[in-house]
């Protein structure tokens, strides 16, 4: 099986409210490897290049405004197909949409302040990991679960 990398990243909403711990464990269970992890304040120039594809929406700056408004929590996970998976964990763009058990249907209400984001394909997750995290920053590393997670 193809191992890949997603981009999660805890917005500005979700450190606030005292969410990193709750969400960070969802993926933890789950048995994805963390390989990066910061408390970071996004400058707007990042926020933007995140959300190049999203630039002619309506809600654009009002989105750009969200993410920079205070720290966000930077993750890089790794695993066999962890970006649909981690897609799944977080549930539906619009939390009064997103099943009960996901992050978004369990933690939030509104569009604009759904607590979380995901990469949305694996290229997305290699490139969204190179924009937000220096070199150095992501590790290689073998968890002692390993051998208990995967036959
Ligand atoms: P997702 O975060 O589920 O991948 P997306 O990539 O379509 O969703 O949009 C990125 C973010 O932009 C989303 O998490 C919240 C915001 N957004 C999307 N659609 C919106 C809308 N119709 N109104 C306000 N904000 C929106
Ligand atoms: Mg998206």
């Amino acid at each position: 099986e193809q191992v890949d990398q997603t981009y999660i990243m805890i917005k500005p909403d979700g450190v606030q409210r005292g969410l990193v711990g709750e969400i960070i464990s969802r993926f933890e269970k789950k048995g994805f490897k963390l390989t990066g992890l910061k408390l970071f304040q996004c400058p707007k120039e990042l926020a933007e290049e995140h959300y190049k594809d999203l630039q002619s929406k309506p809600f654009f700056p009002k989105l750009i405004e969200y993410i920079t408004s205070g720290p966000v929590v930077c993750m890089a996970w790794e695993g066999i197909g962890v970006v649909a998976s981690a897609r799944k964990l977080i549930g539906a763009t619009n939390p009064l949409e997103a099943d009960p058990g996901t992050i978004r249907g369990d933690l939030a209400v509104q569009t604009g302040r759904n607590v979380v984001h995901g990469s949305d394909s694996p290229e997305n997750g290699i490139r969204e990991i190179g924009l937000w995290f220096e070199d150095g920053e992501v590790c290689e590393w073998t968890p002692v679960q390993e051998p208990w997670l995967k036959e």
